[in-house]
């Protein structure tokens, strides 16, 4: 297992998040997050569709709202779980009734260099999460086997199933709080209502800050700051013109995960990689 440096100040919930990936924290006094779930309805008031995440919000001003009304209440209650972590991004994310608000299986993009640290997504519910409204869903331990992600360099992981995951079941005060190595999801709200949830992204205050990007066949690994993803929009187009303000500080060839053998040559690209995460975590 690799030497990464502690994320919490609590032994017993750091041991807990280096085996399994992820960790519930009581975060802050319900009254706060009823507080965030009003602000978001005043911010967001238009009835939407799927799962919508305000950091892809193309209303700059109203994205940087959210983003501070996030830091002050759930990224400030982090930083008292960490030990000397900064905050670096927020978002809402909104899971509206329908079949389209499911997400699918991935992991979060890279932020640091996890062979040293761990960059965390703290997920809090800001409406009640019942399993009907579409709760997160994790794969445990998945944070050991995962590749690098980037703003063009996903992984498919379509062959785990929501199911076979962990449902983390929430108390409106409570977060989760999930190395975004980690692979999770969450399926479509059948709920009447739509869902909120306030997720921060905190990391190491003397790590590096990382974005990754494809390009020419190569993994390009760009030192950034806090501005460049507040700023990054959806497409990736405006994505590589603002990274030209950056600096590449390291860069690999794109290797795609070789086949194991002939039948999965033919059958699919990634089929080793994923075989193997799937093996190891018995949950074929
Ligand atoms: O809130 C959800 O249901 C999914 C959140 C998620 O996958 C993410 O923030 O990466």
């Amino acid at each position: 297992m690799k030497n990464i440096r502690p994320a919490f100040k609590d032994s017993v919930l750091q041991e807990e998040f280096s085996n399994k990936g992820y960790v519930v924290v009581n975060l802050a006094d319900p009254s706060e997050l009823k507080n965030l779930a009003e602000a978001y309805q005043y911010l967001y008031p238009n009835k939407e569709q799927g799962c919508v995440f305000s950091c892809h919000d193309t209303d700059f001003e109203r994205k940087l709202r959210a983003q501070n009304l996030l830091r002050c209440v759930i990224g400030e209650k982090a930083l008292n779980l960490f030990d000397t972590y900064k905050f670096v991004s927020g978002a809402f994310v909104a899971k509206h009734p329908g079949e389209t608000s499911v997400v699918l299986p991935h992991t979060d993009l890279t932020f640091v260099d996890n062979k040293q640290y761990s960059a965390v997504a703290v997920w809090t519910p800001l409406t009640e999460l019942t399993s009907e409204a579409g709760r997160l869903h994790i794969l445990a331990g998945s944070h050991h086997y995962t590749p690098l992600c980037g703003s063009n360099l996903y992984r498919k992981y379509t062959d785990i199933a929501i199911s076979s995951m962990t449902e983390v079941d929430l108390e409106i005060g409570q977060a989760v709080c999930y190395d975004m190595q980690t692979i999770h999801a969450s399926p479509a709200n059948k709920s009447l209502s739509p869902r909120i949830a306030g997720n921060c992204v905190l990391i190491p205050d003397e790590a590096d800050l990382w974005h990754i990007t494809m390009r020419d066949e190569k993994i390009l690994i760009y030192s950034v700051d806090n501005d460049f993803y507040i700023r990054r929009g959806g497409d990736e187009a405006s994505n590589q013109e603002l990274l030209r303000n950056y600096r590449v500080i390291h860069s690999e060839p794109f290797e795609s995960d070789p086949p194991e053998n002939e039948s999965q040559r033919n059958n699919s690209q990634s089929f080793g990689f994923l075989q193997r995460v799937i093996k190891r975590l018995g949950i074929v």
